[in-house]
């Protein structure tokens, strides 16, 4: 049985990857480094120190902690100039009217995400009354693929994970829901979300009438 809702942030309800993507992006140029829009799939969902590696690993390169850091804070500041003036029209397509309908349960709805910005995304864009909890890349310790953030998540909304369904558009966040014992519908393309029990492209192909269907026989 479904007890709780639990919703990635980038890419799943809002859509900010693009703008991580743009950053990195910048990071990678300034480093020589080809970075394509494939490459970038391998980001989604990890930390920013995660992300950083990736790139690294991409590119055939090490640095030292001293660049990494600098590397990580220009990182972040690309990524909040590209979102400072986000507001509600970056919501994605369907995702007000299923969170809406979703709140209407006597389920909790948490958010967990792994950006340290989580919290001001969901304040600018007028979706942080929808959730009763929120975990962020500042409250967990081993990100995604580690089932650690939506184990949290579980814990603070007070129901066990197999009672927990995640909603996540990247691999990491897929194996981590996985790994956590929890049901995960993947939003985006299929190839990358293989892992997810159920994938639909975005929110308006979703519907809450059809999780009885789908988990009927789970
Ligand atoms: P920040 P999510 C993730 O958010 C993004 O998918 C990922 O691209 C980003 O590196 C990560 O947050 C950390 O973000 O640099 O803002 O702390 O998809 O887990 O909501
Ligand atoms: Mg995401």
């Amino acid at each position: 049985m479904i007890q709780c809702f639990i919703f990635d942030l980038d890419g799943v309800l809002v859509n900010t990857s693009i703008y991580h993507f743009r950053a990195w992006q910048k990071i990678a140029l300034q480093l020589n480094i080809p970075f394509t829009e494939a490459d970038n799939e391998r980001l989604k969902g990890l930390s920013r120190e995660d992300s950083l590696q990736t790139l690294l690993q991409v590119g055939g390169m090490s640095i030292g902690q001293e660049e990494a850091e600098a590397l990580l804070n220009q990182k972040n500041r690309i990524y909040l100039d590209l979102i400072a003036q986000i507001d509600e029209s970056a919501v994605l397509p369907g995702v007000r009217i299923v969170l809406s309908r979703l709140k209407q349960s006597a389920c909790p709805l948490v958010l967990a995400s792994s950006s340290k910005n989580a919290k001001f995304v969901i304040q600018k864009t007028g979706l942080e009354d929808f959730f009763n909890e929120v975990v962020d890349g500042h409250q967990i310790s081993k990100p995604k693929p580690n089932p650690e953030i939506f184990l949290t998540a579980a814990f603070l909304a007070g129901v066990q994970a197999k009672n927990c369904l995640v909603f996540e558009d990247a691999a990491a966040g897929v194996k981590a829901a996985k790994s956590a014992g929890m049901r995960c519908i993947g939003i985006g393309e299929k190839e990358p979300l293989k892992e997810a029990d159920f994938v639909f492209s975005d929110f308006t192909r979703f519907s809450p009438e059809i999780l009885f269907e789908l988990y009927r026989s789970v």
